[in-house]
């Protein structure tokens, strides 16, 4: 199976490579003045969506573009077609095609494919997690001064009250540094690798975190919400190496959003 979703998510890659060529203004569509969805998402979505289906018929799906279909069978396959849009849509290399399966509720697998880095992460629950053929583990950060960590701001975009920018100004000048990628599958994946040392965010969806939260969880990583609890992502989310989990979650807890 993983083998499988591993070659949808290098074939999923190509469109988007191949799509990005022709993409012009004109191919946007504006969700809302700041949240933005290209012909290529929808295209990558459906591509995935009829395969696996093809494959396990009786699956259910739940995908950002063309939302749930349903089932009976106990899985549900969670899909972002590309997270990341806007810096698909702005040639940053920093967007990827998520792809998670959830078993009875439980999540045991995600592979999550950035094709502008043609990096392939992915992970099995109780198999550990791997970058192409090389397994990864969180980083041995121990101190938020040595850390470098990523954000990012969907609560904008949503327009929601909740607002990520008190939360980075006090974190911020606590750790070495910040970054931004805008994909927040990949800053999970990133953590999970231990190029970064942690992620916090709020306003994200249930589809930009699933299968980055399985590769994470398998290298090693903690994810929770912003008290520590499991009510994520509608409580916030947060994820680092486990030696860095509790300090982080001390500052973000007093910014837990009301679910
Ligand atoms: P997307 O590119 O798939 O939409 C980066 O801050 C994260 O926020 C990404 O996972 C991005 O996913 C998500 N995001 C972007 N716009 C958003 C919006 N309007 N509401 C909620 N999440 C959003
Ligand atoms: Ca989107
Ligand atoms: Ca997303
Ligand atoms: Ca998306």
């Amino acid at each position: 199976m993983i083998s499988f979703i591993k070659d949808l998510a290098l074939e999923a890659g190509i469109i988007c490579l191949e799509g990005q060529k022709n993409l012009t203004c004109h191919d946007l569509e504006f969700k809302s003045a700041k949240d933005i969805v290209t012909d290529i998402d929808k295209k990558v979505e459906a591509f995935l969506v009829k395969a696996i289906l093809t494959r396990y018929p009786d699956h259910g799906v739940l995908g950002e573009e063309y939302g749930a279909v349903q089932s009976e069978s106990g899985f549900r396959w969670i899909i972002d077609p590309i997270d990341g849009t806007t810096s698909f849509v702005h040639r940053l290399p920093f967007y990827s095609i998520s792809i998670a399966l959830e078993k009875e509720g439980k999540l045991v697998l995600g592979v999550v494919y950035a094709p502008a880095m043609d990096q392939l992460f992915y992970a099995e629950k109780g198999k550990g997690a791997f970058i192409g053929d090389t397994a990864i583990q969180v980083s041995e950060t121990r101190g938020l001064d040595n850390a470098v960590m990523a954000t990012g701001f969907a609560c904008l975009r949503a327009g929601m009250k909740n607002n990520n920018l008190p939360i980075f100004n006090e974190i911020v000048p606590k750790l070495r540094d910040i970054r931004r990628f805008g994909s927040a599958a990949l800053d999970l994946c990133y953590t999970a690798l231990g190029s970064l040392d942690g992620f916090w965010e709020m306003n994200l969806n249930i589809y930009d975190i699933a299968a980055g939260t399985v590769i994470l969880k398998e290298a090693g990583g903690v994810v929770t919400d912003f008290t520590g609890g499991g009510q994520y992502p509608e409580k916030g989310f947060a994820a680092a190496n486990k030696g860095l989990h509790n300090k982080l979650i001390r500052i973000l807890t007093k910014f837990c959003p009301s679910a």
